[in-house]
């Protein structure tokens, strides 16, 4: 998408994007709430990609843009973060097709997972710790949301996600919702983890679909976790464990230097 924003608008949104990038470096809670509302509409991805005008491909200033929140410190971040605010989503004539694939490997390596043997483990904090199949899965009420995903190399794209939600889950597992993380371990060798308010975000879902097909190999089969207020890194693929933890798990990027928080 680009928008075609007259030449003073978009330095105005340049000048409000730096000014709270600014503040936001200094952020503390003991800002006012005026200050603590403009911040939280601003500095959501999808205001992000609004200031930007969307040209989050082929601009610079996105990049940059981007770039700079994903270095704000985690405290910041999770500060900034409404537990209730949605993420912008689109009509489904806006979706990305083909959908990009990114991964720490290229996409001829992508993990086959056999989906009628697979099982979820869920362990941690929750009073429930039996394996899930896909078909208990894809048994529960089922939401999806069309959203725009964002990678810190630069692109974003428009895409289609259906699943669980991932509070409803966390709820019939019996996770205790009082606990700081819930972290996940990957068929690929990756993982990574994210903040319990986050967790517990009405969109966030424990995708099975892309597109309104089964999740395919490639965009993380069996399953994933989607969070439109994370960057794409926070969005773990091929899910094979969950777990729920109050000791800091870390992440694949994240331990080479990436935002933890990583969202907004
Ligand atoms: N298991 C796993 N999940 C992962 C990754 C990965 O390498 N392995 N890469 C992350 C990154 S950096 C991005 S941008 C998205 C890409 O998702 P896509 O292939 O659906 O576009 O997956 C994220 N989740
Ligand atoms: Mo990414």
């Amino acid at each position: 998408m680009k928008i075609n924003t007259p030449v003073s608008l978009s330095l105005d949104r340049n000048a409000i994007l730096k000014e709270a990038l600014a503040r936001l470096a200094h952020a503390n809670p003991g800002l006012d709430a005026a200050r603590r509302g403009f911040l939280r509409r601003s500095l959501t991805l999808g205001g992000l990609s609004m200031l930007t005008g969307c040209t989050l491909i082929d601009e610079d200033s996105a990049e940059t843009a981007l770039t700079q929140i994903s270095r704000l410190n985690d405290q910041a971040q999770a500060w900034l973060f409404d537990p209730q605010r949605l993420a912008p989503t689109y009509p489904d004539s806006m979706i990305t097709r083909p959908f990009p694939f990114n991964a720490f490997y290229s996409e001829d390596e992508v993990r086959e997972i056999d989906g009628g043997s697979f099982r979820l483990e869920v362990t941690g904090l929750v009073a429930d710790k039996r394996q899930w199949s896909l078909a208990e899965l894809r048994a529960m009420p089922q939401i999806d949301q069309v959203t725009r995903h964002i990678c810190v190399e630069g692109w974003s794209a428009i895409g289609k996600w259906g699943g669980v939600s991932f509070a409803s889950f966390l709820r019939r597992v019996g996770a205790d919702l009082s606990a700081k993380y819930v972290g996940f371990k990957c068929a690929d060798d990756y993982y990574t983890s994210i903040d319990m308010p986050t967790a517990l975000h009405p969109q966030t879902t424990l995708a099975l679909s892309h597109d309104g097909q089964p999740l395919p190999p490639k965009y993380g089969f069996p399953m994933k976790l989607r969070m439109p207020t994370k960057l794409g890194y926070k969005n773990p693929k091929h899910i094979q464990a969950i777990f729920v933890t109050n000791t800091y798990p870390g992440g694949y990027w994240e331990d080479q230097g990436y935002n933890w928080f990583g969202g907004s």
